[in-house]
This record gives structure tokens, C-alpha cells and sequence, in this order.
């Protein structure tokens, strides 16, 4: 597979191709009917237009403690296991020795989108993260460490990977909106977003 390098991420286009994407829709319905997905707050109470879930040994979580990883999910079950074709993504595209510690599983409605911010709740940043799209297409935007700046655009299609290693580790970056009707995987619109972490 070739990549495209975008501010030191490499993009690989239609990673995943349409069996693998149906395989992983499958697996992300089996991890949201062991671990639903659930409508995060900020500390002050405002919800998150993304719903979240995870798979692997811990998840993100935010409410109004703050926003942490966690060993369990908020109802208090523990998170499933990693599904097997998100291990194998990360084994043929990361190069860590080691599986991610967890899956986040984001699922954006045709409205809800993702403010510019950093991933720096990791403990090691030489770790990479990896970036799984399936559904409609999302408006990513991705600038530099610091604050402000300009930004470039990356439409994230559905069997789309990213892997954020390098520099593009602490990269600015969000999703801007989602387009809808510009996938026939998933029953309703909307996208689903998979992110790989090395938490430690
Ligand atoms: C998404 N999710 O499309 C994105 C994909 C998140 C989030 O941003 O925090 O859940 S992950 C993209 C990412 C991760 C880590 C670093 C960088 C991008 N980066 O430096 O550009 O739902
Ligand atoms: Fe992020």
C-alpha cells in the first residue's frame, strides 16, 4: 500500500477494502452491544456531539471529573477485547513492537464534528496513532504543534487509514464536518472513526 504524506502523516487511501470495511462494521457492532456507545461531557457539562465507546485494555473517557483514560466503561463493564482486523491494520501499518492498549470507536452524526485540539493524554508520544474511517466521508483538518496556524485538509473516506507517527504526533487537528450520502457502507448516515493507541 502507498501512502501520502500530509504534515508527516502518511494517509493511505482505501486501506481497507469493502469486505474488510463490512468485516470491521461487524466487529464495531460487537464491541457497542458488549460496551454502548455514550454521549461524553466536558468538565462543565457540555455534551459532545460525537458518541464514544473502546475496545483494548482501557478507553477514553469525559465527564465531569475531566477527561482521562479509563480500565472500564462509564456503565462499569470492561471494554472489549481489540477487534482482530483493527490488531491487523496496526500490525501492518504502525511499526510497534507492541499492540495499542486501547481502541477508541467514535461515531459522528451527519451534524456532530470535532474541534481542533491535541491527543496528549498518551504516555509515550514516539508511540503513533492510528486512524480508521468507515461511513460517510470526514472534513479532517490538520495543522501544526502549535496553536493556530494554518491547516490542511485530508477527506477521510470509509477503508481510509492515517497514521499520526512523527512530528504529525502532536499535530493540531479535528474534523471539520461529515458529508453526508457519500457512503453506501453503513444502514443510516453518519462515520465511524477507529483510533489506535499506545496509552502505557
Ligand atoms: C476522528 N479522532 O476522525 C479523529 C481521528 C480523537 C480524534 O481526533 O481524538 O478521537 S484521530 C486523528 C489523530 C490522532 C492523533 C494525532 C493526530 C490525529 N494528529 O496529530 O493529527 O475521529
Ligand atoms: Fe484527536
Amino acid at each position: 500500500v502507498s501512502a501520502i504524506a500530509v504534515r508527516g502523516a502518511l494517509w493511505f487511501r482505501g486501506f481497507l477494502d469493502r469486505a474488510a470495511q463490512e468485516r470491521l462494521v461487524d466487529e464495531i457492532r460487537a464491541v457497542v452491544a458488549a460496551a454502548p456507545l455514550f454521549a461524553p461531557v466536558t468538565r462543565r457539562g457540555q455534551p459532545l456531539s460525537v458518541r464514544m465507546t473502546s475496545a483494548g485494555r482501557c478507553g477514553w473517557v469525559s465527564d465531569r471529573k475531566g477527561y482521562r483514560y479509563e480500565p472500564r466503561h462509564p456503565d462499569g463493564m470492561p471494554w472489549p477485547p481489540l477487534p482482530p482486523t483493527v490488531a491487523a491494520a496496526w500490525e501492518a501499518l504502525s511499526g510497534w513492537p507492541a499492540p495499542p492498549d486501547c481502541c477508541l470507536v467514535n461515531w459522528y452524526d451527519p451534524g456532530a464534528r470535532m474541534g481542533l485540539h491535541q491527543d496528549r493524554d498518551e504516555a509515550d508520544f514516539s508511540a503513533p496513532v492510528l486512524s480508521l474511517s468507515l461511513g460517510d466521508t470526514g472534513v479532517f483538518r490538520i495543522g501544526a504543534e502549535a496553536r493556530g496556524g494554518r491547516t490542511d485538509r485530508i477527506d477521510l473516506a470509509s477503508g481510509d487509514a492515517l497514521l499520526l507517527t512523527g512530528p504529525s504526533r502532536l499535530a493540531h487537528h479535528g474534523i471539520a464536518r461529515i458529508l453526508p450520502g457519500t457512503s453506501t457502507l453503513l444502514p443510516a448516515p453518519g462515520r465511524i472513526n477507529l483510533t489506535c493507541r499506545v496509552v502505557g
